[in-house]
């Protein structure tokens, strides 16, 4: 018999530009894994670049009584995913959030959404970046990409680093209180591209690259966080659970390639659904 996992996923739903709930609800479903979700606020579209004038709905206020009717429903969860947050009092309430549903055994796995390309995503400020810091102090895995590793250790962000400086900024994220903090979108050169964790725990280091195909676009973090947060749900290793978001994330750029509108609009994913399901079958031997 398949016991079913369940996450919770806490984050916005821009309704248009595809990225954070709407990414993550079809990913994490397709991975087999039952998605109970926390929206924290209704934008129109994301607040990336290539889109101006959306509307902003911040739900901050709607979350305690969430909390409390599941609370009084003793509803549990596998694995408590965030992601993008609006305000320093919303990272107040997801931390109050870790306490309510954070069993032992529960995953918390902290996305710090904060930036891109060396800059912080609009509205977001220093005082933010620290909000953030001490949620992921209290995160089983965070998943940073490079710029946001940058701002949440306080240090320049620099395009140009080899393995012993990813291995550093691991360490040092590890030093923040984080288990096992991974890093999205490293890339050493423009053959290969990928992400590295380490496990603080094991004092081991992971990496995991394929081809770098030199093309961004929007939202294809939250595919690999949701890609990650499923896998390591399902109980697999860091290697497979880094192999298979790597590979899964390839996938949907590559399919994007040909179909490409604006680099903004988010990635064709849902051509790549199947494949997930492969790779998550084909790996669920492993687990
Ligand atoms: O993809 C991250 C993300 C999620 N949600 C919103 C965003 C962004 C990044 O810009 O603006 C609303």
């Amino acid at each position: 018999m398949i016991m079913m996992k369940k996450i919770v996923s806490i984050q916005d739903i821009s309704c248009f530009g595809k990225c954070s709930l709407t990414v993550a609800l079809p990913i994490i479903s397709a991975m087999g894994i039952e998605t109970a979700v926390i929206p924290t606020a209704v934008l129109s579209t994301h607040t990336g670049e290539g889109f101006s004038g959306y509307t902003f709905r911040d739900l901050t206020s709607d979350i305690p009584a969430i909390a409390d009717h599941w609370k009084k429903m003793g509803l549990s969860f596998d694995a408590l995913y965030t992601g993008y947050l609006g305000s320093q009092e919303q990272v107040e309430i997801v931390s109050q959030l870790f306490n309510d549903f954070g069993k032992s055994g529960t995953f918390i796995i902290v996305d710090p959404v904060l930036g891109d390309a060396g800059k912080l995503y609009k509205g977001f400020t220093n005082d933010f970046v620290v909000k953030m810091k001490k949620l992921c102090s209290r995160s089983d895995f965070m998943l940073p990409n490079m710029t946001e590793a940058s701002f949440l250790l306080d240090i320049p962000y620099t395009e140009s680093y080899d393995e012993a400086y990813i291995r550093d900024i691991l360490m040092r994220l590890a030093d923040l209180g984080c288990k096992v903090p991974v890093i999205t979108g490293v890339h050493y050169d423009d053959k290969l591209q990928g992400a590295a964790a380490y496990d603080s725990e094991k004092d081991r280091f992971y990496f995991s690259f394929d081809k770098n195909v030199n093309q961004r676009f929007h939202g294809t973090g939250d595919i690999f966080s949701s890609v990650f947060s499923g896998a390591c749900t399902l109980g697999m290793n860091i290697q497979k659970a880094l192999d298979i978001s790597v590979r899964f994330t390839l996938d949907c750029i590559e399919a994007t390639i040909p179909n490409i509108k604006e680099t903004w609009y988010g990635s064709c994913f849902e051509l790549c659904l199947g494949k997930l399901i492969g790779y998550v079958n084909k790996n669920s031997s492993c687990i």
